[in-house]
Formats: structure tokens, C-alpha cells, sequence
């Protein structure tokens, strides 16, 4: 070894040092080649991804209608069918089209890539490759992913999801109720006289109480559950194979921890608020506008009858 590879190793371990661990990230690994997919997925893991793996198209598509990931590496040549079977799938499925797309192939021409790149792919590695290139490649998609979503799909205030996510989320959700049935519950969540906290303390302290509530939220609700801000004070939350009356049940024990302590507090002075929630539980031809218009309607009803209440 010369002593300028060891300076490499060094640097290599320094920079290293730096990167964000992976943080519960799933990938999906597609390779009919057997040892370079077993030696792929071990290194993965061992590089501290969730790691799935899949032989053929077939079988990739039954993993992706299953669960969700955040990168999918996709080897190009296979049997029966070719990767490229697995592109239209892959992009034309609101869910899927905004998971970065790695193709592994063994085609270093030129056609191979191009086409690739114009049919969705955000990378392309020549086999033989080696590791530490596209464990790079797959940890730069990862983050720039991340931060795309963060700048898009986040509340600013609050941390939770936006209008914007939830209005994409929503139909993912439904697509997979419809393929799966199984229950799915949507809340609307309205904080009572809001509009008096800002008048009283300021616009400042409505925003630590928004924060505030968007946190109560976040730790009682499971990660599965989608929690966005729907608009000013209004909050939107979706259960997945929840029932109404269970959503119910779990929406009331939240109220019933804005009645135990403050939501903020600020400067020795802590903030109480109530919520008004009005839950309901997709049925099968509900269709979308219908349902949101339903779970409003029974928030408008919690709030005609005192707030401080979820309704069905
Ligand atoms: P109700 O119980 O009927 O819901 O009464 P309310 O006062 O909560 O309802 P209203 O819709 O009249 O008031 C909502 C207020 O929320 C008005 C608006 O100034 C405030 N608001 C909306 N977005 C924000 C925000 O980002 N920060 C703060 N501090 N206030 C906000
Ligand atoms: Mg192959
Ligand atoms: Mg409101
Ligand atoms: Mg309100």
C-alpha cells in the first residue's frame, strides 16, 4: 500500500464519519443473478438499510404493491421479462413514481442508458461495479430525496404533512383500500376558538400552539397514520385499517390530554386549547370529495354541539 492510498483510506474514514446514518430507509434490490443480489443485500444491511430483494418483475411488483420504499435498484437484464416491463408500472403509479429508480445493468452502450434516463430512471451503474460507488450513488439519492420532500411536502410550522402531501397521500391510500379492502378512517381536527389565543397572547403564541397540538398528534398517532395541516387551525388525519369508532376512541384520548396540561408554554405561561374532530370511515364508491366533505361535516356538527368533542 503507498502512502498515498493510505491518505485516501483516511479521507475516505473521515468523510465517512460525517454522513447521516440510514435512518430506517427500505430499498428494494431486483436482480435475477442470485450471488450478486445475496452480496448486495448483505452489504446493504450491513450499511444499516431495511433491504428487500426480489428475482423477477413479478415478484417485484407483488413487494411493491405491499409496502412502500424509499429506493428501488433495478437490474436491467432479466428473465422472463426485462426491467424495462417494470418502468411503466413503476411510473405511472402516483405511489411509485417519486421513488428514486437505480438501474444496475450490464449494458454500457449508450442506447441502454439514454433510454433509461428518458423513461424515468435516476441513475445508472455499469456492472461490474464497485460497492462503495453505489452505496455512494444510493445514499445521494436518498438525501437529496429527503430534502426535496421535506421543502414540498412539510409544514414549515408545524413539521407535519401538508395540503399538498395529504392531496397525493389520499389517493395512494385510497388505491390500496381499493386493491386491499380493509377499513380506513379520516379525521378533521379544528382547534377551538383559536382565533381568542391570538387576539389574548398574540399571533406568535397561536404558532407555539399549533406546534403544539402537531406534536400531541405526532406522539399519539402510529407512523402508519397520515397527519397533514389541512389549512390555518385545521388538522387532517387518516387511519389506516382503522374503524370509525376506534378513530374515534383514539381522537378523544388525545382531546383528553389537552384537558390534563397546557399544549405551549411560554415565557412561565402554559396554553390550554380543545379540539373539535369529526371522524369518517371510507366505504367502498366514497368517492373522495365525498368522504373529506363527510369528515367535515361532522367536525362542523362537533362544533354546533359545544365543541370540545369528536363526532361521527
Ligand atoms: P372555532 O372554535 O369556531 O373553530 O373558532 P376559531 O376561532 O378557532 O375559528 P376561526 O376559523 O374563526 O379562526 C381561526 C383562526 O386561526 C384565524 C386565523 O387568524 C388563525 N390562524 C390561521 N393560521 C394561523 C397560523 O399559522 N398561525 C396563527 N398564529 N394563527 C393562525
Ligand atoms: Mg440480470
Ligand atoms: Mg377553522
Ligand atoms: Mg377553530
Amino acid at each position: 500500500t503507498t502512502t498515498r492510498e493510505l491518505e485516501l483510506d483516511e479521507q475516505q474514514e473521515q468523510l465517512q464519519r460525517t454522513l447521516t446514518p440510514p435512518q430506517g430507509e427500505r430499498l428494494l434490490v431486483i436482480d435475477d443473478d442470485e450471488v450478486l443480489r445475496a452480496y448486495l443485500v448483505r452489504r446493504l444491511k450491513l450499511d444499516g438499510y431495511e433491504v428487500d430483494d426480489a428475482a423477477d418483475v413479478q415478484s417485484a411488483q407483488r413487494l411493491i404493491r405491499e409496502r412502500s420504499y424509499d429506493l428501488i435498484s433495478l437490474d436491467l437484464m432479466m428473465h422472463p421479462d426485462s426491467g424495462y416491463e417494470l418502468f411503466e408500472f413503476l411510473k405511472e403509479d402516483p405511489n411509485l413514481k417519486l421513488v428514486p429508480l437505480i438501474v444496475l445493468s450490464g449494458r454500457s452502450d449508450v442506447y441502454d442508458k439514454v433510454r433509461c434516463f428518458y423513461l424515468g430512471a435516476d441513475d445508472y451503474v455499469v456492472k461490474p461495479f464497485q460497492y462503495e460507488e453505489l452505496a455512494a450513488r444510493i445514499y445521494s439519492l436518498l438525501k437529496r430525496t429527503k430534502t426535496f420532500e421535506q421543502m414540498a411536502f412539510r409544514d414549515p410550522l408545524t413539521g407535519v404533512y401538508n395540503r399538498r402531501y395529504f392531496d397525493h397521500q389520499i389517493q395512494v391510500e385510497l388505491q390500496r383500500v381499493a386493491r386491499y379492502p380493509g377499513t380506513i378512517s379520516m379525521v378533521f381536527i379544528d382547534i377551538d376558538r383559536f382565533k381568542s389565543i391570538n387576539d389574548t397572547y398574540g399571533h406568535p403564541v397561536g404558532d407555539l400552539v399549533l406546534q403544539g397540538l402537531a406534536h400531541l398528534l405526532q406522539a399519539n398517532l402510529r407512523a402508519t397514520d397520515l397527519i397533514a395541516r389541512f389549512g390555518g387551525e385545521e388538522f387532517v388525519v387518516v387511519l389506516p385499517g382503522t374503524s370509525a369508532a376506534d378513530a374515534k376512541k383514539t381522537i378523544e384520548g388525545i382531546l383528553r390530554l389537552t384537558h390534563q396540561g397546557p399544549v405551549a408554554q411560554n415565557e412561565g405561561q402554559s396554553f390550554h386549547i380543545t379540539f373539535s374532530a369529526g371522524v369518517s370511515e371510507w366505504r367502498p364508491d366514497l368517492a373522495l370529495s365525498e368522504w373529506i366533505r363527510r369528515a367535515d361535516d361532522a367536525m362542523y356538527e362537533a362544533k354546533q354541539n359545544g365543541r370540545n368533542r369528536v363526532m361521527l
